[in-house]
């Protein structure tokens, strides 16, 4: 079986609209096809309902098997021929730039990518121990070296992802992750209690739904502020929310695209975890020009939080995803 994090389309017919469902940006790229998909909005825009979305490109779960095992996306520097070549694995606390290339198997810079959701390149750094979450756009110079200014607050263990699909005819979508230190003495902070709530900037984000292990699972997010429900989110790269999920332990990454919906204030995703085990979510949604990212921490597989989307949360912690913002 499929090891690796998958997005399954939550219905096939959904996801077969999924290109004109936010009625915005080309650069959203309609239905892809049904590639060996590897990060979640490219599978939950691919007609199949089983289609993989395991970060490894090359291994569809629904393909024969290729290499034997099936990594969650994010867990290696190099794939697929292209490696993560990270300048500055070592950066200073505070704001410093980024400098990093996507090399070929021969060792050559890529220059030329794919579109996807906007970008040409996504790019996510998150600390060690997930209290830090940056979903960064890069700019790449002519040369085919990416920079970009990130804000790593403390020292510590950071991990950076970079998602991506070069243009090369047969190229897979590939998400690679690289180790960062930001030199100093550092203090781990505990991961936050699971909780159903999470708060950023005076808007209240309910989670609902659960995280399954190797089952397709809903994932409602609920958007309110003071109370009242966001009914007009803006569409940040394409989609009206953007979910991301971390795995403790190793950081294996997932990224999911919303099901069909419309602005708010409820965004819907479909996403099967990897694993059993602790994963830290997190939602970027835009609203007022602004794009804000709301944390959570799920367990999959844990009954004590499974969340039936009809049910009533439990609320316990309700106050943390503090400090996960964009840079
Ligand atoms: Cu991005």
């Amino acid at each position: 079986m499929n090891t690796g994090l998958k997005i399954t389309a939550f219905a096939a017919a959904l996801a077969a609209t999924f290109g004109t469902a936010y009625g915005v940006g080309k650069g959203v790229g309609p239905v892809e096809e049904p590639q060996k998909a590897e990060h979640g909005d490219h599978a939950a825009a691919t007609p199949r309902p089983s289609a993989s979305a395991d970060g490894h490109a090359g291994h569809d779960e629904t393909a024969p098997a290729q290499a034997g095992t099936e990594l969650p996306g994010g867990l290696q520097v190099s794939d697929g021929g292209y490696t993560l070549a990270l300048q500055t694995p070592t950066p200073p606390a505070g704001r410093s730039t980024l400098r990093f290339s996507i090399q070929d198997a021969a060792g050559k810079k890529v220059t030329a990518f794919t579109t996807e959701h906007g970008k040409e390149l996504h790019f996510i750094v998150a600390s060690r121990d997930l209290t830090v979450f940056r979903h960064l756009h890069p700019v790449k110079a002519a040369d085919g070296t990416w920079t970009v200014e990130a804000d790593l607050p403390a020292a510590g263990g950071y991990k950076a992802f970079a998602d991506f699909k070069p243009a090369a005819k047969g190229a897979k979508n590939l998400t690679l992750g690289v180790d960062l230190g930001v030199p100093g003495a550092y203090t781990p902070k505990p991961l936050p209690a699971a909780a159903s709530t999470a708060t950023v900037d005076g808007y209240q984000v309910r989670l609902r739904g659960t995280l399954d292990p190797g089952k397709a699972g809903e994932l409602r997010l609920t958007v309110s502020k003071a109370g009242k429900p966001v009914t007009d989110l803006e569409p940040y790269l394409g989609a009206y929310g953007h979910l991301v999920a971390l795995r403790q332990g190793d950081l294996a990454y997932l990224h999911v695209h919303p099901n069909e919906g419309g602005p708010g204030p409820d965004v819907s995703f479909t996403a099967t975890a990897p694993s059993a085990g602790t994963y830290r979510l997190f939602l970027d949604f835009q609203h007022q020009g602004e794009v804000r990212t709301a944390a959570f921490t799920v367990k999959a597989g844990a009954p004590s939080t499974a969340t039936a989307p009809a049910a009533t949360p439990s609320e316990t912690a309700e106050h943390d995803a503090g400090g996960h913002s964009h840079g």
